[in-house]
């Protein structure tokens, strides 16, 4: 029996054991350059398998909230720099999330002050957050643009040129955002894309710009540093597809042949229900359709887990499991699951945004 506990190898990386940590944004980057404290959170959390860092931007125009990190100025890059020798001197492994919003910003965060881009001019019912007098605050995302087909080519090649920059800073890989409502998964989704080019209307012209962009990201730095987070029904950021399971079906015939590391899936909604009644999806034919293509990357989990559903995951084929929530709160995450416990609770209201305050400060067991 496969158990949370035993080594894998995903990609290029040896990993000691499959329980990752998530990809969780902590609005903790002012400028969109990470610090000192960045480092120390992910040095805290290196006996993870595998970290994901938070969603970074890959652009100016791909940054969607306040204080989240980018990756495209030599400043991030130098940023990032210390985290992934903090990461590395622990002896852990990292990849960064490499993340284009898409619609979900505001005016306030874009370059000159323009609108949002998306692949339809359709707001999204969600809300970002701003920092207004110091303090953070929710307001709704702006009206965005739709892009014009010539500018899609730039927006693959800032993808190409942030996983460069990411293998400049250290980290071990990259995983590409396609998840959650942002730009890709505006793409893909019939209730945000009403496109009537090469990248609109069928599913494989939705799925155009993720495959152009895995493709891009695989001849850059390799498909064994390469991962992908997919949601395929989550109702996060507004976004919805009217018939999820052939358009995923597509979307894993085309990342077979592309080696990649591994795939990460959201079942259900993003940090919610696991079911979705009025969303129904086949998660196991999703898996089967990539293996069945040839499709050898590791297969990740995500949303809900604790020990038992992560045993359960592993007896039915993943191969990883990704903790979000456990792993803010508790930074020996992988010592706490070994030994069944105690684990520290999370504090909502230090997620997003503040300072060392329910970022750094959750004690580990041999504190
Ligand atoms: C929470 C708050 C802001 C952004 C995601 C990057 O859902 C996010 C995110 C989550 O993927």
């Amino acid at each position: 029996m496969t158990t949370l506990f035993d080594p894998i190898t995903v990609g290029s990386l040896a990993l000691p054991n499959r329980i990752v940590m998530a990809p969780l944004t902590r609005n903790r980057a002012p400028r969109a350059v990470p610090t000192a404290m960045t480092a120390t959170y992910y040095r805290q959390r290196a006996s993870a398998g595998l970290l994901i860092t938070e969603a970074t931007a890959i652009s100016h125009q791909g940054q969607g909230y306040a204080d989240v990190p980018g990756l495209y100025a030599p400043e991030q890059i130098a940023g990032w720099k210390q985290v992934t020798r903090a990461v590395h001197e622990a002896g852990g492994r990292i990849v960064v999330q490499l993340w284009h919003v898409g619609r979900v910003s505001h005016n306030d965060l874009q370059p000159g002050g323009g609108a949002p881009v998306a692949p339809s001019a359709i707001r999204a019912n969600t809300k970002t957050v701003l920092i207004r007098d110091g303090v953070p605050t929710f307001v709704e995302t702006s009206q965005p643009r739709a892009l014009e087909l010539a500018e899609l080519p730039g927006i693959v090649d800032d993808y190409r040129r942030a996983a460069l920059a990411a293998v400049e800073a250290g980290f071990d890989g990259v995983e590409i955002h396609a998840a959650n409502g942002y730009l890709i998964d505006q793409f893909l989704k019939t209730g945000s894309n009403q496109r009537t080019d090469a990248y609109g209307g069928a599913i494989a012209n939705r799925a155009r710009l993720l495959v152009e962009v895995t493709r891009a990201v695989v001849e850059a730095i390799g498909g064994a540093r390469t991962g992908i987070r997919l949601s395929p029904v989550t109702p996060a950021n507004d976004v919805v597809d009217s018939d999820p399971q052939p358009l995923f079906d597509h979307v894993m015939r085309q990342l077979a042949p592309l080696g990649l590391a591994y795939v990460h899936v959201i079942e259900g909604a993003t940090g919610g229900p696991r079911e979705i009644p009025e969303r129904p999806f086949d998660f196991a034919a999703m898996r089967a359709s990539y293996r069945a293509d040839g499709g050898k990357g590791a297969w990740m989990v995500n949303n809900g887990y604790d020990l038992a559903l992560a045993q359960q995951a592993l007896d039915e084929g993943a191969d990883l499991v990704a903790f979000g929530k456990a792993f803010i709160a508790n930074p020996d995450l992988v010592a706490r699951l070994r030994q069944g416990g105690p684990f520290n609770t999370p504090d909502r209201a230090t997620f997003y945004g503040g300072g060392e305050h329910g970022y750094t400060d959750y004690p580990a067991l041999s504190a």
